[in-house]
């Protein structure tokens, strides 16, 4: 990793010509919260759930965290942005969300979202933990480009994998308690370390791989040029101290920016979406899709597709929407990630596809 640095700004972003149409936004709380916290492809190893609870039989969870955001660079895509993202580090994520806005191709943002009451642990400690996640390299921030094919990997702050750091994460998580209570207790610890270790390895691996000479890329956003976000009413039905509460607002805010309120979301059944549309009366001000649990990325994908074909035909003439979709670990990666994917696909060759599009269209 060379120590170059790189700095994004705000106004550098907003001005660029090139924009992007369609980005899925995934909160990891790792597990299907909605339902009653089952076990999750996203679920790390160890975490008790109510499908894998611990006891005698079984410590948790057994396998890994599955890590979906490294083959999203090779898809074939032409052109796409995809990245990680933490709450806390808030212009950090907000700088994503307008790049992902104003760069051409599929996006994809992976952002990690506490769950106080599937996590297990009080509503005040969600911003610390948060904080921890990405500081003991559990959660390391990177962006991934695709551009012409060729994908290219960033951190967005400074990585370092700090067990001291990783073991005061899980100390802090009821979800985890069981390990410390076990005869097997350093030994599983050693393998969760491990684990963590080895997704935090990979993902150095590839900086170093796919690097285009700037290993650290930093957005630079002055907080007192950030509007409120005008997508969401406020107050919401989210437990105290969930994740995806901040989570919205920051995606709100950052598409604010870019497009005002020509911004339409879906939502797939999740924790986001039952409380934000409680009793028939959605807390949203522009327009919000609810579908199935599992192909909300398809449903996104398709308006965003419908407006381009109708401009490039010349049947729309307003500005195009921005479509976001959002999705939880269950909905969007675990059982959805086929349709995630095909809708990766398609938004990131989209010049491709609109070639065939005119054409056949005589
Ligand atoms: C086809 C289908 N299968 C299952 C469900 C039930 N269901 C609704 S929400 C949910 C869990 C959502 O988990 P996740 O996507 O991680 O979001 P979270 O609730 O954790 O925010 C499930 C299993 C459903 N609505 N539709
Ligand atoms: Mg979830």
């Amino acid at each position: 990793m060379t120590d170059d640095k790189k700095t994004i700004t705000l106004e550098e972003m907003l001005a660029r010509p090139t924009n992007n149409y369609f980005l899925c936004v995934n909160y990891d709380n790792e597990a299907f919260m909605n339902t009653g916290i089952q076990e999750s492809g996203g679920t790390p190893p160890f975490a008790s759930t109510t499908t894998g609870p611990a006891g005698k039989e079984i410590p948790g969870k057994i396998g890994v965290k599955q890590d979906i955001m490294q083959g999203m660079a090779f898809l074939g895509l032409q052109s796409g942005f995809f990245a990680t993202a933490n709450p806390y580090y808030y212009t950090d994520f907000i700088g994503k969300v307008v790049d992902a806005l104003k760069s051409p191709g599929a996006a994809f943002i992976q952002v990690i979202s506490s769950c106080q009451r599937g996590w297990r642990h009080p509503e005040n400690t969600t911003a610390e933990l948060h904080k921890l996640a990405t500081d003991s390299g559990y959660w390391p921030l990177y962006s991934i480009r695709v551009k012409n094919g060729k994908p290219s990997y960033t951190f967005s702050r400074k990585p370092k994998f700090d067990e001291e750091k990783l073991r005061k994460y899980v100390k802090g998580i009821g979800k985890f308690k069981h390990i410390f209570k076990r005869d097997d207790a350093e030994q599983n610890m050693q393998f969760l370390i491990q684990s963590v270790k080895q997704r935090y390895d990979n993902v150095m691996n590839l900086v170093d791989t796919f690097n285009p000479g700037h290993s650290l890329e930093r957005y630079k956003v002055d907080r007192r040029k950030i509007p409120n976000q005008e997508h969401v009413a406020p107050g919401h039905g989210l437990c105290a101290g969930c994740g995806e509460g901040e989570i919205l607002t920051q995606v709100a805010t950052g598409a604010t920016m870019v497009a005002g309120m020509n911004v339409i979301y879906c939502n797939a059944t999740s924790c986001l979406e039952v409380s934000t549309s409680k009793d028939n009366f959605p807390s949203w001000k522009v327009p919000w899709v609810h579908m199935l649990f599992e192909n909300v990325a398809t449903v996104a994908d398709g308006i965003s597709t419908g407006f381009r074909i109708l401009k490039t035909k010349g049947m729309y003439k307003k500005d195009l929407p921005r479509v976001i979709a959002f999705g939880g670990d269950g909905g969007l990666y675990d059982i959805g990630f086929q349709f995630l994917k095909a809708a990766i696909v398609r938004a990131g060759t989209w010049g491709v596809m609109n070639d065939l599009v005119n054409h056949d269209s005589g």
